[in-house]
């Protein structure tokens, strides 16, 4: 049986924004704040790169309980033993990323719309990532954004847990949570803050009370 991740308050690391303090030093700064999902993105690293950066995002996270998710390189994730792959709608069908990581590994994808939420197969898939919710400079080539209507709209064909993406921060966090998913997934929001512990601290508290309401 596979695990879950905590999709409350998701970090998503991204070498440019990250650059003032580092991958493995914003890492350490959320997972003490306590976020508990960690995400390398790297879209230009090679497999080696990928594979050296994860290992000290390991390192930072052993023992905290909190767990690293790879983006897009399957050689990477399987390498490090991830606890997670996530890939997006342009990458391999998540059939053939299934069948490469085996049943143990969490498979997570990134859905933009309706249809591709409908199309989410629950045996294979395990959580989504739905936005961009606004656009935002992080990612180039973006979707559409949902807006929350839209999130809601999304959200409500996904047949396994859905964290939103795209122009968070903690102050969405009720219309988030409204809308039906489990938390927010981040970049700049804490890679691109002068106090990413803070800032870490302010997005999980404003989720906690969004959940007690
Ligand atoms: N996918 C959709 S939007 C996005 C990704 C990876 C970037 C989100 O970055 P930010 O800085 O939290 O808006
Ligand atoms: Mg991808």
């Amino acid at each position: 049986m596979r695990g879950t991740l905590d999709l409350s308050v998701y970090l998503v690391l991204d070498p440019g924004l990250c650059a003032a303090y580092g991958m493995a030093d914003t890492t350490r700064a959320a997972v003490t704040a306590g976020v508990r999902t960690v995400q390398l993105r790297h879209k230009t690293a090679s497999t080696a790169e990928m594979v050296a950066i994860g290992r000290q995002v390991q390192a930072v996270l052993a023992g905290t309980g909190s767990k690293l998710v790879v983006n897009d390189d399957v050689a990477a994730a399987i390498e490090l033993q991830a606890d997670a792959l996530h890939i997006g709608q342009g990458d391999m069908p998540p059939e053939q990323a299934r069948h490469r990581i085996g049943p143990d590994m969490i498979l997570g994808l990134s859905v933009e719309n309706v249809a591709n939420a409908s199309a989410v197969d629950p045996a294979i898939v395990d959580y989504v990532g739905v936005g961009p919710v606004f656009a935002t400079a992080t990612k180039s080539d973006h979707a559409t954004p949902l807006g929350f209507d839209g999130l809601a709209r999304v959200v409500a064909e996904c047949p396994v847990p859905a964290v939103a993406i795209g122009g968070l921060g903690a102050e969405h966090a009720g219309p988030v949570l409204a809308a039906g998913a489990e938390g927010l997934a981040v970049v700049s929001a804490i890679c691109g803050q002068p106090k990413p512990e803070a800032a870490s601290r302010k997005l999980i508290e404003a989720v906690q009370r969004e959940q007690q309401e």
